[in-house]
């Protein structure tokens, strides 16, 4: 169970952000209702917010995600892979230091965002992509191990239109993943139980389950259907404007 989350809404400048999305530039109004919505729907689903301020000298900082990953014994510092969100770690810290005695971080040169990390029960995926490397990764699964963690690495550079592992794949609980084709069918996931998405509906992979809920993208009934049918209750809500920033659900909270 999940009972807090850190949010931090879009800044001014958050169209001067990272994006290969090529979707145009995103609204800061809409953005701004959008992340509200998000709000509501973190708290429908029982969680606290720590709610940050907007923080125009970092574009990406409302992806609060990428800067950390937490777990029920530890928080782990990441180290963003794109330098100009390095800076975004600081405020992180200082938000998650009231909740976490036990912190670790990620060093140089390691690389890592948490976007990249998929937890599945007592199990975390983590991706190697453009943003993560592989001492990013080694780093964080010593500490994971050294906290009674299990972890196990994927490749995921060069799989098409996914800039984070959880870009493609998200755990709705019970042994259960939501993955893209591409991902879908790899030995890491052996064992599982997969929902495999439609390959237009890709997008929609970046789903969070967050207690009773699963939040999922607005827009795509397939996998809504899925989930439904295994018994899962969603909440939809509109991405519109973060998806052109190449932003999911899953990054624009830290929860734990
Ligand atoms: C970036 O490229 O870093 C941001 N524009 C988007 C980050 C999305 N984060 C995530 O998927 N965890």
């Amino acid at each position: 169970m999940f009972g807090r989350a850190i949010v931090r809404p879009p800044c001014a400048s958050f169209a001067e952000g990272l994006t290969a999305a090529n979707l145009g530039p995103p609204i800061l109004e809409k953005a701004l209702e959008q992340h509200e919505q998000y709000c509501k729907a973190l708290e429908r689903c029982d969680l606290e917010l720590t709610r940050l301020a907007p923080d125009p000298r970092y574009p990406d900082s409302t992806f609060v995600e990428d800067a950390a990953v937490l777990t029920e014994r530890c928080a782990i510092l990441a180290r963003p892979g794109a330098v100009s969100r390095q800076g975004e770690v600081a405020s992180i810290k200082e938000a998650l230091a009231p909740f976490y005695k036990s912190f670790h971080e990620i060093v140089s040169p390691g690389t890592l965002d948490g976007g990249d990390i998929c937890e599945a029960g007592r199990h975390f995926f983590i991706g190697i992509s453009e943003r993560t490397n592989e001492e990013g990764a080694r780093q964080l699964a010593g500490y994971l191990a050294r906290e009674g963690y299990s972890s196990s690495c994927l490749d995921i550079r060069g799989m098409k239109g996914i800039l984070h592992l959880k870009s493609g794949v998200a755990s709705c609980g019970d042994d259960r993943l939501v993955a893209i084709d591409a991902l879908a069918a790899h030995e890491a996931f052996r064992g599982r139980d997969i929902i495999r998405i439609e390959p237009f509906e890709n997008y929609a992979a970046n789903c969070v389950r967050i207690n009773e809920y699963v939040l999922l993208a607005a827009g795509y009934p397939a996998l809504l259907a899925s989930l439904q049918k295994h018994g899962l209750q969603i909440i939809t809500l509109d991405m519109s404007e973060f998806r052109k920033m190449d932003g999911g659900l899953s990054c624009l909270s830290l929860r734990f």
